[in-house]
């Protein structure tokens, strides 16, 4: 949860076309491009280098830069996302990361689907729920590549209905993961510590830890109570727009 580096990507026009399991109305653009300042600038009070990437008009779903990339210590690796509507932001995102990393990897096979969203990297692992956007192949493939630089892939269950793995969790730091109690039910953190959402703000578990601080969604005030409590250092961020495509606070960054 140590990093120097933020790469963005600035919500676009077409936006209002963006995925959702379920419609709850059209997101605002302007309020999204208010949310998204916010967002980038609590990730600059940290000291970290923000890359803010232009929008892309042709990806509705681009600000969710997370889902193209994983980026580790010794490399980044571009993703084969699992939504066809999504498959070129990664093409879109790889010559950002060969600017940046001098090794930069690929998932390819045809058969192969991956999201960042479903890859949660923790101090020891690297933890890859299966989701109806990520298969096992995309998971196994992902292992190989990341074993050649010393990291173990674990394969995990995603919950039926909910879009991502991190969707339900996201980790405060080296030992202790925030997450909902239906993903916490199937028994995948053992080892960890896990402070579970509050009951009914099962959408405030898609939180990150980016240096000193964890952002968090804003209105999740039992979540964000607990959080204080156990003595985080918390900014609530607005997320009325995003939440309306699914998508949360890791989604709008890769982190390296
Ligand atoms: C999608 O369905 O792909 C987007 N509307 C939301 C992606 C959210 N990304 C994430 O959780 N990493």
């Amino acid at each position: 949860f140590r990093f120097s580096h933020a790469i963005t990507r600035a919500p676009a026009a077409s936006i209002a076309r963006g995925l959702r399991a379920v419609d709850t109305g059209t997101p605002d653009l302007a309020r999204m491009q208010a949310h998204h300042a916010d967002y980038i600038a609590a990730l600059r009070s940290t000291g970290a280098t923000v890359v803010e990437l232009g929008p892309l008009d042709a990806y509705p779903d681009s600000v969710f830069v997370e889902d193209t990339a994983l980026c580790l210590p010794e490399g980044a690796v571009v993703m084969r996302p699992g939504a066809p509507s999504r498959l070129g932001e990664a093409a879109e995102m790889a010559p950002q990361l060969e600017a940046l990393y001098s090794r930069v990897r690929r998932i390819e096979g045809a058969a192969s689907f991956i999201e960042g969203g479903d890859i949660l990297t923790t101090e020891t692992e690297i933890l890859v729920g299966r989701s109806a956007r990520t298969n096992a192949e995309g998971i196994a493939e992902l292992a190989r590549i990341v074993a050649d630089w010393g990291h173990t892939v674990r394969e995990v269950h995603t919950p039926p209905g909910v879009l991502h793995f991190k969707t339900d969790c996201s980790l405060l730091d080296g030992e202790t993961i925030l997450a909902t109690e239906r993903l916490d039910a199937s028994g995948c953190f053992k080892g960890y510590r896990v402070i579970h959402t509050a009951p009914g703000e099962e959408a405030a578990a898609n939180t990150i830890r980016f240096n000193d601080i964890v952002l968090m969604p804003a209105g999740f005030p039992r979540t964000r109570d607990a959080l204080v409590a156990a003595g985080y250092d918390l900014r609530e961020i607005g997320n009325s727009e995003c939440a309306k495509l699914d998508g949360g606070m890791s989604c709008l960054s890769l982190r390296f």
